[in-house]
């Protein structure tokens, strides 16, 4: 079934241009960008994209991180989309991701691990409002199926 996804290339992987290259890994897999905006977050978004993670030690850390320098971020389609791009994204901390994922190969790091990828479909309904609003979301096809 095809899903969105909300994705985020955080502060680290723009500081350090690797944009390109983890787009590039996201669209070989055969992920359709359907939103892209290079932004920088404000204190209000950060905090209500990980306001599941309030109570944490880390959330203070974790926004102003986060609010630190520009992101990119995109809604990506694709069938399993959401556990696709989780697959890829690898675990939450750099230095156990395994090689291949994206946190593997890029971060050695829990807070600046590059990439932020929905985790539910509950979450991309939390998340994808805060960074785009419903007629940014572009619907196109590539016309030919056989992509996926
Ligand atoms: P993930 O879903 O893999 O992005 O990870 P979580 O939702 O568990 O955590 C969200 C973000 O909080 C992570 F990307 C990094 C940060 N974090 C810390 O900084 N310290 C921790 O101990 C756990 C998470």
């Amino acid at each position: 079934m095809t899903e969105r996804t909300l994705v985020l290339l955080k502060p680290d992987a723009v500081k350090r241009r690797l944009i390109g290259r983890i787009i590039s890994r996201l669209e070989d897999k055969g992920l359709k960008v359907v939103a892209l905006k290079f932004m920088q977050m404000t204190h209000d978004q950060a905090e209500n994209h990980y306001s599941v993670h309030r109570s944490k030690p880390f959330f203070k850390d974790l926004v102003s991180y986060i609010t630190s320098g520009p992101i990119v971020a995109m809604v990506l389609e694709g069938p399993k989309a959401i556990e696709v791009v989780r697959l890829m994204a690898g675990s939450t901390d750099g230095s156990k991701a395994q090689p291949g994922t994206i946190r593997g190969d890029f971060s050695m790091g829990i807070e600046k691990n590059i990439i932020h990828a929905s985790d539910s479909p509950e979450a991309y309904s939390h998340e994808m409002p805060i960074f785009f609003n419903e007629s940014e979301i572009v619907e196109w096809s590539y016309g030919d199926e056989i992509i996926y």
